[in-house]
């Protein structure tokens, strides 16, 4: 993987003031490569820091990352096959249970996740599943709300990193796990939408194993510069595919082992 920056600071501001507005204001904008083709992993990567800088400078608080794209369902659905990673911040997280509103999102989506809470710092290059396992003080259930800011949740991999992995909200819940009392490969999942089930899957989806998605993104951060805090939250991608929600539906994600997670939408 390259991180070769190809833009100049004043393009990288500039599109970053474009995703920006894009969250803020929850409207869709064309991907950025239609307007800058020769755009480079390494850009998106650099806007999308350039957001966490600004975020943080607003009085947001960065608790941990997310890797995307660790599966194929999710792979084959957004058509990018690079696994990608982004920050998440305190003001993304939404109680259990809660009424999430919609009027501030674009065309809002859910996904079911294992999360990871840590115990130790991870650092790559080299960083392996192992690594992850006994770095890690529990295991929860998950459900990431994710909101591509793109038209139409269409984009490319450059584009998607640089809007922080189609961000925005995610609910935690169940019972947290250690994950060494568990086979983190075979847990099973079902997403239930309005009392319907929409999605199935099983953990092994994520790259072979959950933990092997957190391995990736402490890699990453390692090309990036960064490393992995004791402490952080961690999301290690959608197992199924994404359901796209509205006001008045109600989600339920039910895990073997790790218990459930639900939420509602509103206006
Ligand atoms: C990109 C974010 C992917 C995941 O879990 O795979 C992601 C997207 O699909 O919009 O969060
Ligand atoms: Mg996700």
């Amino acid at each position: 993987m390259s991180m070769t920056i190809t833009l100049s600071r004043e393009d990288i501001v500039r599109l970053c003031e474009r995703v920006e507005g894009a969250q803020r204001r929850a409207y869709a904008i064309p991907k950025l490569t239609d307007e800058h083709p020769g755009m480079t992993l390494g850009d998106g990567y650099a806007v999308q820091l350039e957001l966490r800088r600004r975020l943080v400078e607003q009085g947001h608080r960065q608790i941990g990352w997310k890797a995307g794209l660790t599966s194929k369902a999710k792979m084959l659905q957004m058509g990018v096959s690079v696994p990608s990673i982004g920050f998440l911040t305190d003001r993304m997280a939404r109680p259990e249970n809660s009424a999430i509103s919609t009027g501030d999102l674009v065309h809002p989506r859910a996904e079911c996740e294992v999360a990871f809470v840590t115990k130790q710092a991870l650092v790559g290059p080299g960083c392996t599943k192992e690594d992850v396992i006994a770095a890690t003080d529990y295991v929860l259930p998950a459900v990431e709300i994710i909101d591509s800011r793109f038209s139409g949740f269409k984009f490319d991999l450059e584009s998607v990193v640089a809007d922080n992995g189609s961000s925005a909200r995610f609910v935690g819940g169940g019972r947290a796990r250690d994950p060494r009392e568990l086979d983190l490969r075979t847990l099973g999942v079902v997403m239930e939408k309005n009392g319907e089930m929409v999605a199935m899957g099983a953990s092994a989806a994520v790259l072979n194993h959950p933990a092997e998605a957190v391995a990736m993104l402490v890699n990453i951060l390692a090309e990036l510069g960064e490393s992995l805090p004791a402490g952080s939250f961690v999301m290690s991608g959608g197992i199924t595919e994404a359901i796209p929600v509205k006001p008045g539906d109600s989600v339920i994600a039910r895990f073997q082992e790790l218990g459930s997670v639900s939420m509602r939408f509103v206006e």
